[in-house]
């Protein structure tokens, strides 16, 4: 899907900012009469600060005029949004113009004509809800419980680790572009042995009559470097995309009719290679190691809303502290994350909302032990609608970005559950298909499904482990820890020798400020000496490529018995402030170089 520009033949206009916003039930046909307000992008829930409401599960609704532009017959109105979560239905002028589930993809409705024609100001209403269940990405259990008061009040008990934030949480468009457009560009190149010479490959979906397709391919001195011919270009000399010192391409595609341009838009891409083989990640052929981190889209005031000078301020941090990678767990990041990460060559592993596919997660981490919900995960999920149709839309909007090197399938899903093969491997098959560039697909595997237990790992091209071996097993008791660390480690490398490892989280809740002669859980001593202890074990395995520190910052959660106001594992606070571990994270990243740490 391509990301709103402006271009010759394309205007887009920022619907950002206040609009109407009322929680409940109301109907589009009726004008929302506005007595609350709410900011787009943002999430609600801190913004509106009353608990009741933050706390609120079901429909709300956003909605404000906007100005008709001048359309002319040859051209279309539409509305493009960059996230609603988790679901949205769109009407204008109280007609229903489109609807999207899932809440951290992109969609775009065209305004139908006959709505805006003769019209100067038009009203746009969004009904969003925010309710997970069963068969929605995250899972989530909702209940409808009754109060003290006699009152239903509908609930979701989050079956993963994070704040159930809502919203219109990423920016709103109105577009107007020809209705002839362009309507996708993929673009994947195969490289030479040597990388020098590249051809650059390109698919295309064209919506309308046309006569010719023109793409020039710019470099960074604005230098027409190749010209498409038979769907291909070469571009020799190359200037391949790499870690932390990335070269993007520009794609300038002209659509033609009559000797005219009718469209053009501009897609940015980087060429490199990613594959995988004995035991190593290979970018541009060279065994890359990631430093990094897993993250959320977690920041104070805007919740999951898009907040870019956090973004930036975080790949900063990222780089300073000598980091080359995130995963964007637990769900697709903005597409303004995205593209950053792309001009900074910061590498990315893609991650669909699929958290929660373990049914008996929140009993395990939540020690009020809320859920009802029991036995075996694959026979009462009903999520694989959802499943196939986010990663089509993570792959639609992502295919392009060179900084995306793996796709994951979910996040500690209960992989060592009967029922895990038949349920994955038509979704990783997915991937490979839609994926002309066949990135690596890896599923981030949970500590209950050991190398003796798990039933997936063999699918996969690369195993991702989420370890807490010091936390959650052998928790205060690092010697022990090591060991277990160590022996299993071992024996994924025994089982798998020729898949890479990456570990994708470990860590230790921190609070900053609290300290200990002895090895206490929560103090920064600890948390020095969790990683210490962890970095010993990483660097006696050959085929462990990879460390992500759980998590960047603290995040807000749900309120459980073991979160205090959150989760604090981040080597950073919420605020963005360090703790102690990140000096000593510095001196470790800073001396493993991104390729051929472990050669
Ligand atoms: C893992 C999850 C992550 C949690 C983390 C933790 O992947 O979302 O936040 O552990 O418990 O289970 O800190």
């Amino acid at each position: 899907m391509l990301y709103p520009k402006n271009t010759k033949t394309r205007t887009s206009i920022d619907l950002n900012g206040v609009w109407n916003f009322q929680l409940g039930e109301h109907f589009a046909e009726k004008r929302l009469e506005g007595k609350e307000v709410m900011v787009v992008p943002s999430s609600f829930n801190d913004v509106i600060v009353d608990n009741d409401k933050r706390n609120y599960i079901g429909d709300f609704w956003y909605e404000r005029q906007i100005a008709v532009p001048d359309v002319d017959e040859n051209q279309e109105l539409v509305l493009r949004f960059g996230s609603v979560t988790h679901r949205a239905t769109v009407y204008v002028e109280g007609y229903q113009i489109g609807e999207h589930i899932g809440g951290f993809t992109p969609f775009e409705c065209v305004i139908p004509a006959k709505l805006y024609d003769g019209k100067s100001h038009l009203r746009v209403t969004i009904q969003a809800n925010n309710k997970l269940d069963f068969s929605t990405l995250p899972v989530g259990n909702y209940v409808e419980e009754k109060q003290v008061d006699g009152t239903i009040r509908s609930k979701v008990y989050e079956n993963f680790d994070f704040f159930n934030y809502a919203g219109i949480h990423r920016p709103v468009k109105l577009i107007i572009r020809p209705k002839t457009h362009l309507q996708d560009i993929t673009i994947f190149s195969d490289l030479s042995d040597d990388l020098s010479e590249a051809t650059v490959h390109f698919e295309y979906q064209i919506e309308g009559d046309y006569d010719e397709l023109k793409i020039d391919i710019i470099d960074e001195m604005g230098q027409v470097v190749a010209e498409m011919e038979n769907n291909q270009a070469i571009i020799s000399d190359v200037h391949l995309w790499e870690v932390l010192n990335a070269y993007l391409y520009t794609a300038r595609i002209h659509i033609i009719k009559s000797g005219k341009t009718i469209d053009c838009y501009e897609e940015e891409f980087g060429i490199r290679k990613v594959r995988v083989a004995n035991g190593q990640f290979l970018i541009n052929e060279k065994p890359f190691y990631f430093k990094g981190f897993g993250k959320h889209e977690d920041t104070y005031i805007n919740g999951r809303g898009l907040n870019e000078a956090a973004n930036l301020m975080d790949l900063n941090l990222l780089k300073e502290i000598g980091a080359n990678s995130f995963r964007t767990s637990h769900y697709p990041y903005s597409e303004e994350m995205m593209r950053l990460a792309d001009r900074l060559g910061i590498v990315v592993i893609d991650e669909v909302p699929a958290v929660g596919l373990f049914q008996n997660f929140n009993a395990a981490l939540d020690l009020m032990n809320q859920t009802t919900a029991k036995g075996n995960t694959w026979d009462n999920m009903e999520t694989h609608q959802a499943h196939e149709q986010v990663i089509r839309e993570l792959v639609a909007r992502d295919k392009n970005y060179a900084c995306v090197v793996m796709w994951v399938v979910a996040n500690e899903p209960a992989s060592h559950e009967k029922g895990a093969k038949d349920y994955f491997e038509p979704l990783i098959k997915l991937y490979k298909t839609l994926d002309p560039q066949q990135r690596p697909v890896t599923l981030v595997n949970i500590m209950n499904a050991g190398p003796h237990e798990d039933e997936v790992a063999d699918l996969l091209d690369v195993l991702c482990l989420n370890r807490y071996y010091g936390w959650y097993k052998n928790h205060g008791d690092l010697a022990k820890a090591e060991v277990g660390l160590r022996e299993e480690l071992l024996a994924w490398q025994k089982k798998y020798p020729e898949k890479p490892i990456v570990m994708t989280e470990y860590g230790a809740d921190t609070l900053p400020g609290l300290h200990s002669m002895w090895e206490i859980p929560y103090t920064e001593e600890y948390q020095m000496g969790y990683y210490e202890m962890s970095h010993k074990v990483f660097d006696e395995i050959s085929h462990l490529v990879g460390e992500q520190v759980w998590n960047f910052a603290d995040f807000e959660t749900n309120v459980m018995l073991i979160r205090v106001k959150g989760n604090h594992k981040g080597l950073f606070s919420r605020n963005r402030e360090p703790k102690q571990v990140v000096r000593s994270f510095k001196k470790r990243w800073t001396e493993i170089p991104n390729y051929g740490y472990k050669q």
